[in-house]
């Protein structure tokens, strides 16, 4: 047929380098140097186009875009129709066309597939695209495009975008002719949705002072700048927004010494921080789907805010508009995190705020799926990265809820506009920035008052390099938090982390990096340090 022509062509024009090491589609999709990366987005927009088919017609997305990396990496990831990440199952597809090492092989693919899935190649394909602010986005655009093309599938280009953006247009084209529209599909539709929703749930009350926003010279300084354009001026509000690091025109400051990543892992301000003691500021990371906030103190100590205390903050907000609506008996919260959220983080969810916590391995799509299940359901990992999900009966109830007083109708309306101002489909900066402004302002905190909410465990992140990380294999079910493989480690951490008073230590190895992490808390900070160097030197002396 003339589509598997078109794939024989195409991979002609894209051909696999030759150096190539194998590609592999992760959690992150596709990510590497760009350079390396065209015929990779090409064969990307064949696969859309055949999940398009796959899901008759309905429209996939496809994110160019290699988030807080450096300038000279990019990505491509793609979107399911609701918004989702990519279905597991379809990731080993993603990889084996991508892999093809010529024309031949990608056109046996090509075809492999249609009869492995089932592709009826009359049915209509459909992908939307976006990229980042990374030059190199034009040419794997280019590249993307060439396979849709070539496989005669319709699709929009929606230019630049951050990745949450992307997500929302996705869901928003899928739902726009049934009874729940998630949104105008326009990018000025995401800005209506979020502005409006924000007005709402604001209503009455006082924003407190000013926030400034470092954007990691990325596309969330355009975009963000772009919605402030729709809310309220600073005079009308009472909330001053200030935005920093937007320098998008030198592709080399992308990422550099500032965006939520740097700030997490370095445990320090920003490139251009000029905050005065107690200043609330935040970072994004360079696709706009994380946020941390942060703040010094007198003596410039640093505090951060993390996706923990964001987390924490939601849950706590939530619960109380749940029982102020009347809703309590009917609507139940579980927080969802990872084993590296702070022990006290979990203590204070468990124990001060009464709700359930669930603990899932590491990756966003493990938290949301874990989220999807309860009725609302707030995930974040520790570096930023989540977002609150509701259950469609949830939303439902929360929609025909008759409130039996002012006070249960005020609660009432601030937490439907919630359920329109918090992004649905995946974390999103800019709508958990509105999120914690909203919730800051109705409670009257500042950044003191937050951090006052619980104190943090010690705690370190260190890695250790060795021989091969796969033989670090963590028990079913422990959520990553002990190891089954090496026999005998799991058992030695024990030992050690006996010694210290409160310690907490685990040992996994990292999906991204070719290390293993080892994570620790215990109650003195000097007992946490001794802890994670006794681990690390034990698997560095044993398996380094
Ligand atoms: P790895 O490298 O597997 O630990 C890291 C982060 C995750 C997540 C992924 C991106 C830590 C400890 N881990 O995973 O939170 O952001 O990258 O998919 O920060
Ligand atoms: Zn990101």
């Amino acid at each position: 047929g003339k589509y598997e022509q078109g794939v024989l062509q195409v991979s002609k024009e894209y051909p696999r380098p030759k150096d190539g090491a194998d590609f592999v589609y992760g959690t992150a999709g596709f990510r590497m140097k760009a350079d390396k990366l065209p015929s990779v987005a090409m064969t990307v927009g064949i696969l859309a186009g055949l999940r398009s088919r796959k899901l008759h017609g309905q429209t996939i997305g496809v994110m160019i875009t290699a988030s807080h990396n450096p300038a000279e990496d990019n990505g491509v990831k793609i979107v399911d129709p609701q918004g989702e990440m990519l279905e597991q199952e379809w990731e080993k597809y993603a990889t084996y066309i991508a892999n093809a090492k010529d024309q031949q092989e990608a056109q046996n693919a090509y075809m492999w597939m249609v009869k492995e899935v089932r592709i009826d190649q009359k049915k209509p394909a459909n992908v939307i695209f976006a990229r980042d602010t990374r030059p190199s986005g034009e040419e794997l655009v280019r590249a993307l495009k060439s396979g849709l093309d070539a496989t005669g599938v319709t699709s929009v280009d929606y230019g630049i975008l951050t990745t949450p953006q992307l997500h929302y247009l996705v869901k928003a084209t899928n739902t726009k002719d049934t009874s729940h529209p998630y949104g105008e599909v326009s990018e000025e539709g995401y800005y209506n949705k979020m502005a409006s929703a924000f007005k709402t749930a604001i209503e009455g009350i006082k924003p407190n002072g000013s926030v400034t926003v470092d954007c990691a010279n990325g596309v969330g300084a355009p975009k963000l700048k772009e919605l402030l354009k729709h809310l309220p001026s600073s005079s009308e509000s009472g909330l001053d927004i200030r935005v920093v690091n937007d320098n998008v025109s030198n592709a080399e400051v992308l990422n550099k010494d500032c965006g939520a990543d740097f700030v997490k892992t370095q445990q320090r301000a920003p490139a251009g921080f000029d905050g005065k003691p107690y200043e609330r500021w935040a970072s994004f990371d360079g696709d706009a789907d994380r946020i941390v906030y942060y703040f010094t103190t007198e003596g410039s100590i640093f505090r951060l805010l993390d996706g923990d205390r964001i987390a924490t903050l939601a849950a706590n907000f939530l619960g109380e508009l749940v029982q102020k609506s009347g809703l309590a008996d009917k609507i139940t919260i579980a927080v969802v995190q990872t084993a590296y959220a702070n022990g006290s983080s979990t203590r204070y969810i468990e124990q001060t705020l009464k709700l359930r916590c669930e603990c899932t391995s590491t990756g966003v799509k493990h938290l949301h799926h874990v989220a999807a299940r309860s009725d609302i359901g707030v995930y974040f990992e520790a570096n930023g990265h989540g977002t609150v999900l509701f259950s469609p009966q949830t939303l439902k109830r929360i929609h025909n809820h008759q409130p039996e007083s002012p006070a249960q109708l005020e609660a009432l309306t601030t937490l439907r506009a919630l359920t329109d101002l918090i992004n649905q489909t995946v974390g999103d900066a800019i709508s958990d920035f509105l999120l914690v402004e909203t919730i800051l302002a109705h409670k009257e905190y500042t950044v003191r008052e937050w951090l006052a909410t619980y104190t943090d465990m010690p705690n370190k992140l260190g890695k250790q390099r060795v021989a091969n990380r796969a033989d670090f294999v963590t028990v079913p079910d422990s959520a990553e938090r002990r190891l089954e493989k090496p026999a005998g480690l799991q058992e030695r951490i024990d030992e050690i982390v006996a010694k210290y008073k409160d310690g907490r230590c685990f040992v996994r190895a990292s999906g991204t990096e070719d290390v293993v992490r080892i994570y620790g808390e215990a109650s003195e900070v000097f007992d946490c340090e001794n802890m994670v160097r006794e681990v690390g030197g034990e698997i560095e002396r044993r398996f380094g």
